[in-house]
């Protein structure tokens, strides 16, 4: 089966759709909308089993960083081709960014539909942070929308899964679960939330370089399962580490979950590192920040940091080493997921 048929059984299956008939790809208003928030993983999913469904080789667990992430509308185009406006700025067709999402879309229409996106995100460019997985995420909140299928978050999680894995945890607001699934459809491959607010914690964003990356996750990861004996170890060593942050979220335990998280995300860049062609995300301010975390928990203060692929570092640390972590790190950017808005 093509690599276009296979994708679009998994969504009619999704959405409940009906060859003969196609209820359910019809727009019912004129435009949809769709908001999410980007996520960091405490810990990673790194390696597919499957690459047309995105099915990864192991689970994951995020934390969404509200007010950080992607808007997007999308509505039927007049035109004869899909346009995509990003941050304010109209991309040519041959765009990668466009193909890809033109690609994603195609499950979602007849040969003679096409689509208006406009997508915008709340992550400052500036910030380091990647925005597949919140691009996905309000992009199929928008069709949801646009179609009204009014889906549960269930469904919607296995379709922003097809765009982008990370995005199946963008739905979410706190921590999030991504479940690997065993099945070969890749019904059983969704994330849910975790139902457990952890009050005070922090994540700071440690800006080293925000330019383009030398190599996508996409490309990183295939890489890594092909031409890395390491990586044999890391399912192992991922389903060891959620259960970690697990229960670490449940009991509130800082250390275990901190350790968990950078000891996880040393592990996946040390698979990358070993892999040949080797992937190294890292660059010397990279190794400078983690040195100063080193340093930070020398002297009794409680930080951790995690990084994806990146050269950026992501740090946790409780409410109350706020003052030394700002102290050591001046530009931070801090986010508080769970302080409620006043
Ligand atoms: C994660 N990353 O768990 C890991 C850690 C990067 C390092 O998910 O190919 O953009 O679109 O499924 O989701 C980034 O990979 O890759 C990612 P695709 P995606 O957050």
């Amino acid at each position: 089966m093509s690599k276009q048929r296979q994708q679009q059984n998994f969504v009619h299956q999704v959405i409940g759709h009906h060859p003969e008939s196609n209820p359910k790809l019809t727009a019912v208003k004129r435009s949809g909308k769709g908001i999410a928030p980007v996520n960091i993983a405490l810990s990673k999913y790194w390696g597919k089993r499957d690459e047309v469904l995105n099915l990864p080789m192991n689970g994951s667990v995020s934390i969404s960083l509200p007010g950080l992430g992607t808007e997007t509308t999308i509505q039927i185009a007049q035109a004869g081709q899909d346009s995509v406006r990003l941050n304010g700025k109209l991309l040519e067709p041959s765009n990668p960014f466009v193909k890809r999402l033109s690609h994603f879309l195609n499950p979602f229409r007849t040969a003679t539909v096409f689509f208006d996106v406009v997508t915008t995100n709340t992550v400052p460019t500036a910030a380091g942070l990647a925005s597949s997985a919140s691009g996905y995420a309000a992009l199929v909140l928008a069709l949801d929308d646009l179609f009204a299928w009014q889906l549960a978050s269930q469904q919607l999680s296995l379709l922003a899964r097809l765009g982008s894995g990370s995005a199946s945890r963008s739905l979410f607001s706190g921590f999030s679960i991504w479940h690997m699934g065993r099945q070969a459809d890749g019904m059983d491959s969704f994330a849910e939330p975790i139902d457990t607010p952890w009050p005070g914690l922090c994540v700071g964003l440690v800006k080293v370089d925000v330019a383009q990356k030398p190599i996508s996750s996409t490309l990183g990861m295939q890489n890594t399962v092909n031409n890395c004996d390491l990586y044999q170890a890391w399912p192992k060593q991922a389903e060891k580490d959620m259960a970690k942050i697990l229960q670490a979220i449940q009991q509130q335990d800082f250390n275990l979950l901190g350790q968990t998280a950078e000891h996880n995300a040393l592990s996946m860049h040390a698979t990358m590192m070993a892999t040949w062609p080797p992937i190294v995300y890292w660059q010397p301010e990279s190794v400078a920040a983690m040195q100063t975390v080193w340093q930070l928990r020398e002297q009794g203060i409680a930080v951790y940091f995690t990084m994806d692929a990146g050269p950026n570092l992501k740090l946790l640390f409780p409410e109350t080493e706020k003052p030394a972590i700002k102290q050591a790190f001046p530009e931070l950017s801090i986010i508080e997921p769970f302080k409620t808005k006043r």
